[in-house]
């Protein structure tokens, strides 16, 4: 059974802001689909609930050209994967977003919500991360920046203070000829989250970007991998050598319900092998 909170729905951020300020226990509600779970089995202290959907700020999805994109915090995922545009020049994110639960849920959750729970195995996280995606976090007193490879700092910790609200994130344009692919394995597809997420970009300097979920505590961008890849040929025959070299940045959890820290460390080495050689025979075309 729910316990018993207030409910505040504002329309403005600045009524959001100070409502935060003057209470404390006081949760922000986007979709719901996992804060709902949360308070259904007492699982949060929640005296408050504010609703953010609707705030001008958070209700704005918008990709410029030589500018980028803009996810406002009330953007339900699907909305983003359903724009052609945006799949376009993101691709790896809108794969994430298809691979992400049910269609019935995907229109109800968002990406600053998937974010602000900080599941280590969020899938929107790792595309995020190849794109150097930004968050913006605004308190009474202003919006601080931070840049998503900053932003997770635990399981299910972020840099979030209890008085601020996300009100969106951005993500930089990319150049003609970047590309990229999003790769995951779960156990029961619209159920669960993903044992293993990778996500892989070549951006049009031949540069590899590489970010993973689920397999440590937080999201992981693995900029020491990328910077070997840089060292080499960009090859087919670099497959078998990412399939066992990604292995040395993980730290799977070890008493996992949904999968071995073994069978983790395989199929993230098959997802490498698999990314990188199609992300190559794409740019070869
Ligand atoms: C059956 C099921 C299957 C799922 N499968 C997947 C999956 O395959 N992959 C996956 O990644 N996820 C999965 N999820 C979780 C996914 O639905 C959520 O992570 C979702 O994206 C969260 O967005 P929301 O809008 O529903 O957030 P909410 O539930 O409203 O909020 C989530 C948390 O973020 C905080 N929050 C929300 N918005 C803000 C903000 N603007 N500023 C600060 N804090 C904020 C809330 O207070 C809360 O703590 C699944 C969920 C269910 C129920």
């Amino acid at each position: 059974m729910l316990s018993k909170y207030d409910y505040f729905k504002p329309d403005t951020l600045e009524k959001a802001l100070e409502y935060l300020e003057k209470n404390s226990e006081t949760r922000i509600l986007a979709g719901g689909t996992d804060l709902m779970l949360l308070l259904r089995k007492d699982a949060v202290s929640c005296e408050h609930i504010l609703d953010i959907k609707d705030i001008p700020e958070t209700k704005i999805l918008s990709y410029t050209p030589k500018v980028g994109l803009f996810i406002g915090a009330s953007i339900p995922v699907n909305r983003i994967a359903e724009d052609d545009v945006i799949r376009g020049v993101y691709p790896a994110l809108c794969q994430a977003i298809d691979g992400l639960a049910s269609f019935q849920i995907r229109n109800r959750a968002t990406l600053v919500g998937n974010i602000c729970h900080a599941s280590p195995g969020a899938d929107t996280s790792a595309p995020l991360l190849v794109y150097n995606a930004k968050v913006h976090i605004a308190s009474i007193e202003g919006v601080r920046i931070v840049d998503i490879a900053n932003f997770f700092t635990g399981v299910k910790k972020t840099t979030v203070k209890e008085n601020e609200i996300v009100i969106g994130v951005s993500l930089p344009d990319v150049e003609q000829g970047d590309n990229s692919i999003y790769l995951r394995k779960a156990r029961i597809k619209g159920h669960d989250l993903c044992n293993v997420g990778l996500a892989m970009r070549l951006t049009s300097k031949k540069e590899m970007y590489v970010a993973m979920a689920a397999v440590a505590p937080i999201p992981l961008r693995l900029t020491e991998l990328e910077k070997t890849i840089g060292t080499k040929e960009l090859t087919s025959e670099l497959g078998p050598w990412i399939q066992e070299e990604i292995k040395k940045y993980m730290d799977p959890r070890r008493n996992s319900v949904r999968s071995s820290r073994e069978y983790r460390f395989h199929i993230a080495g098959v997802l490498a092998k698999r990314g990188l050689l199609n992300l190559l025979e794409k740019e070869a075309k």
